[in-house]
């Protein structure tokens, strides 16, 4: 069986692509300070507190899965924007016009859940077959406490990246990415996995935050997990990722072929509606979608 390889913090993210290519995962060691864990932690806790455990085997009855956390967390938008990890989702994608954010989740396993079913990520596609060797995600998974056999360490087949579809493979065929808290498990989408079995007695937390490519439909809905007041006090790069951008020539447009950032941020002029400058009245019912001003 072969093992995950394991870099340290620096490493570029040419040899991070080389290992998802190869094997559909890797780890990098200590990628972010434990300072910044406890800060995001911090600033999560408030929400992880009062998320309802999972209904099924898969979200896992033990396990807490909060989302929204570009809205609810600023050290959460800084692991988004991490460097190392667009740098090799740019690099690892294939031929793209633009990769967005797919979703944001602390996935906080507690004492006493069983493993999660083995999986691949982009099964979230309708089950649709990508071509082998055709990757429409690049995800990682943060440790936010240190991760092990024990407390439920994601279980990953290294190399499963080229297997057939629709496989149910068994836990005796995958590892555990153990790594100590502030580690960082890239995985792309194609990969089998899956969460851990909890035997210990504390909780295994980790944030999920999973990138694919522009022309495909977000699993997490930034344009509402992140309200637009909020979205407004945000720098561009992060907006555009979220999806305030154009996916590929023309997906994603506004009105009269818009780019939604400056639908976005034009709106913002205080204009309060969404009516902005230069909105059209339509009349009773209908609704007002800014138009351009000459000076847009
Ligand atoms: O929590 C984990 O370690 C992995 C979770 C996972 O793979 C998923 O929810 O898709
Ligand atoms: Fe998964």
């Amino acid at each position: 069986m072969t093992t995950l390889q394991r870099f340290q913090r620096g490493v570029s993210a040419e040899r991070v692509a080389e290992a998802l290519r190869d094997d559909g995962a890797c780890i990098v060691e200590r990628l972010i300070d434990e300072s910044v864990v406890d800060a995001l932690w911090r600033e999560v806790e408030p929400f992880v507190d009062v998320t309802p455990t999972g209904r099924e085997d898969f979200s896992g009855l033990a396990t807490k899965r909060t989302g929204a956390l570009v809205a609810r967390s600023a050290t959460a938008r800084d692991l988004v924007m991490h460097p190392l990890v667009l740098a090799a989702a740019q690099q690892f994608l294939p031929r793209h016009t633009a990769f967005q954010l797919h979703l944001t989740q602390i996935i906080a396993i507690g004492p006493g859940e069983t493993a999660q079913p083995i999986h691949r990520d982009q099964w979230a596609f309708d089950f649709f077959p990508f071509p082998k060797g055709f990757d429409a995600q690049c995800n990682t998974i943060w440790a936010l406490t240190d991760f092990t056999e024990e407390n439920g360490a994601t279980r990953v087949i290294p190399g499963s990246n080229s297997w057939a579809d629709g496989l149910q493979p068994t836990l005796d065929q995958t590892v555990a990415a153990e790594m100590p808290k502030g580690s960082c498990l890239f995985y792309s989408g194609s990969v089998y996995h899956g969460g851990g079995a909890n035997r210990s007695a504390s909780t295994r937390a980790a944030a999920n935050i999973t990138y694919a490519l522009g022309w495909l439909r977000q699993e997490e809905n930034q344009y509402l997990a992140c309200p637009p007041d909020v979205a407004r006090e945000l720098p561009d790069d992060l907006l555009r990722l979220m999806g305030y951008s154009l996916g590929a020539y023309a997906l994603g447009y506004v009105g009269d072929l818009r780019d939604p950032l400056a639908v976005l941020r034009q709106n913002g002029n205080g204009t309060g509606n969404g009516t902005g400058h230069g909105g059209a009245s339509l009349g009773a019912g209908l609704v007002e979608v800014p138009v351009a001003s000459p000076t847009d």
